[in-house]
């Protein structure tokens, strides 16, 4: 019997500064509403979906950093979100700033993915463990891009979750570009990876390279499919997001490295397929049968250094 899961990649258009959470979640329930009428059974929306992306100012008050973070998942302004999707039987992965105070009454912020599972329960979360930029604000750049500062690594590895049918894993966005990140998930048998992004065209360190973000963001989602013989499913936050160009083209991607649904706008917008989880043992099985062909043992390297 195949293992048949219709995703829809939920892509947002810029989230202004003063959009309240109340407005956001209601574009996030009208993404549902066009995933339930094409067919999917699970959403993905992108890293940092309940905001504009915050790490580009250098925030004095950390009252003004803390409101753009979730204390509690779900609470009063995302339980509708949560509500809508059980209502409409979808399961899905959303990315936000979350803020925990840990035994000791430290307050600990994270650049979090969950996964919901379609009856509302969380099954999964991930915390970013690549957090891209600088921890000080530095003047000459045209925005900040302040994920050191405001983010602590994650504490949770690199876990995947039995759900959905199959085995899903998590990414967001800088973690996409390092293969050992992919290989993580792909060592624990992952069949389908989400990955949220905000990322800008322009690249501050290196703007000779702005015209080859799109072709970068592919590169990375396309051969970590295909590296580890799963499923993809890339996420965009995009548009000019105050003052910011952040690039689009979410898409999906099959275990072959196959990009098979595309957004074609910078606007809300859901790209959608249909993902036979079976498909990943053509790779696995195969030309990536980890077993018969990886080299561990001369691998000693990437952990030492
Ligand atoms: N949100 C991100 O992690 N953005 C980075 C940018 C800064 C390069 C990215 O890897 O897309």
């Amino acid at each position: 019997m195949s293992r048949r899961l219709t995703v829809a990649a939920a892509q947002l258009g810029p989230i202004a500064r003063d959009e309240s959470r109340t407005r956001v979640v209601g574009r996030l329930i009208d993404l549902l509403r066009q995933a339930k009428a094409r067919g999917a059974g699970f959403v993905v929306f992108p890293e940092l979906a309940l905001t504009t992306f915050f790490p580009r100012w250098g925030l004095a008050e950390p009252d003004e950093v803390d409101a753009f973070f979730e204390r509690e998942m779900p609470g009063p302004q995302t339980a509708p979100l949560f509500a809508a999707a059980s209502e409409l039987g979808l399961g899905f992965a959303l990315g936000y700033a979350e803020l925990v105070t840990d035994a000791e009454g430290r307050a600990r912020h994270f650049n979090t993915a969950i996964l919901v599972e379609p009856d509302g329960r969380i099954s999964g979360k991930y915390r970013k463990i690549h957090l891209p930029g600088h921890r000080e604000v530095e003047d000459w750049r045209p925005f900040q891009h302040l994920e050191k500062r405001y983010f602590e690594p994650g504490d949770l590895g690199f876990p995947v979750f039995d759900t959905m049918g199959g085995k899903l894993g998590m990414l967001i966005c800088n973690d996409r570009r390092w293969p050992e990140a992919f290989r993580m998930l792909g060592l624990q048998g992952v069949e389908l990876v989400t990955i949220g992004y905000n990322t800008p065209q322009h690249y501050p360190l290196v703007p000779e390279q702005d015209h080859l973000q799109q072709f970068h963001n592919r590169l990375v989602l396309q051969a970590g499919a295909y590296q580890n013989g799963t499923w993809v499913v890339g996420v965009a936050k995009c548009g000019v997001e105050e003052g910011c160009m952040l690039i689009g083209e979410s898409c999906i991607v099959a275990p072959t490295g196959e990009v098979v649904a595309l957004c074609s706008t910078l606007e809300d917008e859901i790209c959608v397929a249909t993902c036979d989880l079976d498909r990943c043992q053509s790779i696995k099985a195969n030309i990536f049968d980890f077993k018969a062909h990886r080299m561990p043992g001369e691998y000693g390297l990437l952990t030492r250094r």
